[in-house]
């Protein structure tokens, strides 16, 4: 799971970043300031409790565990993730954020960081485009005074922007791969798509798609080799919003937020979704709570002062600390985590699955327990989960068994949510 972090410059895709990786990177009043993209591992809570709640509820009533002591460190938790971590049945799963450099208004012809910045996005699954929703930089990025400039127009923008990316890709071998129809009929021109776009993920399905929104838009367009730049913007919209679903993280709202609400309905008409963010005051907790100053909660932002802090914050420093704990909770919809999971489980539908090896104990070759959750997306099958823990056992599959049930089940069952799955693959 890839997910990119867009937008024009200054708006805090870093801040955002950093907030949610936990990880230091430079973050400045000023365009630009990102120009590598920082690559990092934001950590997402599963909606529903981690597997391992189903395994200690098996051995508490069988009388071969314990119940679960207060002072237990993991809250009850019994697994032994290979990545992440779990506690009180919160199971925390890895998903890659990629934070690229700002893009400006007319990147797709080399302008700003230009091009480059475009193939960074190339893999990720969705994009989380972060806009000024206080409307405090032009865009460009420049400072400007608070609502000195337009959400709206910032969204809108970047759809452009990389829908004119996507035309760039196929416009000056178009005439001479969409002739191929004339001799070679309908499908040549898909085949043609998917030729140019494949380094972006596109296949048949976002192709098609493609082909036939131009068809219903523009009713007159004649045979594909005279489509002119609307055409093929057209195109390109409809695999962009295939390929790249966008969500909003409408960021420095502790500022102002006067002009969400007409964006969101246009996200939401567009099958998105926009939340309030300060990726700022996020920011400012999850460092005091990686100094272990506070115990934080990062999916409500509330938190405890811990005995480090109670040593070392000062009045002042306590009470900032709650007010930004409080702006952050007049913020609907959960903040960036928030977002990131409404991006992953609504927007990208992906559902959880626990490969392991013995379906008696859930555990795999060295007695770890439940040690993978995995996202998938619908219609995995038993086989597809078999290739996502490792290409060889894929290829020596064999059958699985659901470690729930004790079913055996073959390579095309499809994987629900919640799933244990052990694979039985020839070595
Ligand atoms: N008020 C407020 N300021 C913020 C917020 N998030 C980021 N900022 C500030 O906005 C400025 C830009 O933040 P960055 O994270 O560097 O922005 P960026 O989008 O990565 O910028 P480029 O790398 O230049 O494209 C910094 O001064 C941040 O402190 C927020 O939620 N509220
Ligand atoms: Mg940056």
């Amino acid at each position: 799971m890839r997910i990119g972090l867009v937008g024009k410059p200054n708006v805090g895709k870093s801040t955002t970043f950093s907030a949610l990786t936990e990880t230091p990177v430079d973050i400045a009043n000023y365009p630009f300031t990102t120009i590598d993209p920082n690559v990092g591992i934001a950590w997402l809570p599963l909606r529903q409790s981690c597997a391992c709640k189903i395994l200690r509820e098996k051995k508490e009533q069988q009388g071969r565990m314990p119940e679960i002591d207060e002072n237990d460190p993991r809250r009850g938790s019994i697994c032994t993730p290979n990545s992440g971590s779990c506690r009180g049945f919160q199971r925390l799963v890895p998903v890659t954020l990629i934070d690229v450099a700002g893009l400006v208004p007319g990147a797709h012809e080399g302008r700003g960081r230009g091009n480059q910045f475009l193939s960074d996005l190339a893999r990720c699954d969705a994009l989380i485009q972060v806009i000024d929703i206080s409307g405090s930089t032009d865009i460009e990025g420049n400072p400007v005074g608070e609502g000195g400039s337009k959400p709206i127009e910032e969204y809108e923008f970047l759809l452009n922007e990389i829908d004119a990316w996507i035309v760039g890709i196929i416009q000056s071998s178009w005439s001479r791969g969409a002739r191929r129809v004339q001799s070679e009929g309908e499908k040549a021109l898909s085949k043609f798509l998917i030729e140019q776009l494949s380094g972006i993920g596109a296949t048949d399905y976002h192709v098609n798609a493609g082909i036939l929104s131009v068809n219903q838009k523009h009713p007159d367009s004649g045979v594909p080799w005279s489509w002119g730049n609307e055409e093929l913007m057209t195109m390109a919209g409809t695999i962009r919003s295939l390929l790249f679903p966008i969500s909003i993280a409408a960021n420095k709202a502790d500022k102002n937020n006067n002009s969400e609400l007409e964006l969101s309905s246009i996200v939401e008409s567009q099958g998105g979704k926009l939340i309030l963010t300060s990726a700022e005051a996020e920011l400012a907790l999850r460092r005091a709570s990686k100094a272990g100053l506070i115990d934080l909660n990062p999916e409500t932002s509330n938190f405890s002062i811990t005995d480090l802090g109670e040593k070392n914050l000062s009045n002042e420093q306590r009470n900032a600390l709650v007010n930004i704990s409080d702006t952050l909770s007049n913020l609907p919809g959960g903040g960036l985590l928030g977002l990131l999971s409404s991006v992953v489980f609504d927007r990208l539908n992906r559902s959880v699955a626990y490969p392991v090896q013995d379906d008696s104990h859930w555990i795999d070759g060295d007695g770890n327990i439940l040690p993978d959750a995995i996202l998938v997306s619908e219609g995995t099958t038993a086989k597809g989960l078999a290739y996502a823990v490792h290409s060889d056992l894929g290829d020596g599959f064999i059958r699985a068994t659901d470690a729930k049930s004790g079913r055996v089940i073959g390579a095309e069952y499809e994987v629900q949510n919640g799933d244990i799955i052990s694979i039985h693959a020839r070595k």
